[in-house]
């Protein structure tokens, strides 16, 4: 009996101590600055602290457009999950492989013309410059963005997204209300990120793009995520590098715009909010309060103004996750 009892107690404890580790793991699912894989190869990601921030800029700041106005409070209610670095090459691969999926071979690419033109035979696998499965994908449209984050859910039975428009700019700031998540000063914005520099300068012919007097080490090519100092949630080239998809329509300011950071969605929308800058973009597009409608206009080609069908070299994708 007394044999009995002590087993009893014995499995009272073990059933305790499991449950107590359960919700020890289900917190550190949710723990600000934990990461995760889903699968092998899938997007590494890390757990960004709920809170609220001022989005958008400030009339003063340098270098701010209107479409940056006006700056309002957003509340982030719940800690969600974002890539910690750019979808790479590599993980994009993958999806490819996993699913046949077209992405198009067609591609605005660096050819010495303004801004890049569109050329035929060019896509992610071949953007015009030499790239290996740790640089970030590029050549892939709003909706290559919105099949890879399908591919995702449908794989690890989670719900990945892109994320919002607010969500990105809170992530960006990581606490911060300067230009940059590193200061307002980008005298050393190299250290930070990929951006027009003396590399690039010093590797194109004539080139019109608008350089910054540092030296990051990346010409006109994409540098291998992670390459650059993190911010304060631990992101990777959330200035610079490639340009990043977001779930919203463009619209040409924040009036309206909705305060507990959701995305401004439209049927049918053909322009789609980037954020973040780029290896081409002159500096000040790689602020965090920067906004972009992610195409390029007046060249007469519809293809070039629809961002669901819309590639170009200096152009990639991060994934949210919100966690449950
Ligand atoms: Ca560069």
């Amino acid at each position: 009996m007394l044999k009995i009892m002590v087993q009893v107690v014995v499995i009272s404890a073990m059933v305790v101590a499991f449950n107590v580790s359960a919700a020890e793991a289900a917190k550190n699912k949710t723990r600000p600055g934990a990461t995760f894989h889903d699968c092998v190869d899938c997007p590494e990601m890390i757990v960004i602290p709920a809170g609220s921030a001022l989005i958008g800029s400030a009339e003063s700041e340098v270098g701010r457009l209107p479409n940056e106005g006006p700056l309002h409070d957003v509340k982030i209610a719940k800690p969600f999950a974002i890539s910690k670095f750019e979808v790479t090459r590599g993980e994009y691969a993958l999806f490819v492989r996993e699913t046949g999926h077209v992405s198009g071979n067609r591609c605005v690419v660096w050819t010495g013309a303004r801004g890049g033109e569109a050329v035929d035979g060019k896509s992610w696998q071949d953007p015009n410059f030499a790239q290996n499965d740790d640089h970030p994908v590029v050549c892939t449209s709003w909706n290559d963005a919105n099949d890879y984050v399908s591919w995702l859910r449908k794989k690890t039975g989670r719900p990945y997204r892109l994320l919002s428009e607010a969500e990105w700019e809170y992530a960006a700031r990581a606490g911060t209300t300067t230009r940059y998540s590193f200061g307002d000063d980008a005298k050393d914005i190299c250290k930070y990120a990929n951006v027009p520099d003396v590399t690039a300068k010093d590797s194109v012919r004539g080139s019109p793009w608008l350089y910054t007097d540092c030296v990051d080490g990346y010409g006109v090519q994409t540098s291998p995520v992670g390459t650059f100092a993190a911010n304060a949630f631990g992101l990777h080239d959330m200035h610079g590098n490639v340009w990043e998809w977001t779930q919203d329509c463009y619209q040409d300011s924040f009036t309206g715009a909705p305060a507990d950071g959701s995305a401004r969605t439209e049927p049918s929308c053909k322009r789609h909010v980037v954020r973040g800058g780029s290896l081409s973009a002159p500096i000040q597009n790689s602020r965090s309060a920067s906004r972009y409608k992610g195409v390029l206009e007046g060249r007469g080609d519809e293809k070039l103004e629809d961002s669901t069908i819309y590639h170009n070299f200096n152009l990639g994708l991060r994934v949210g996750l919100t966690l449950e």
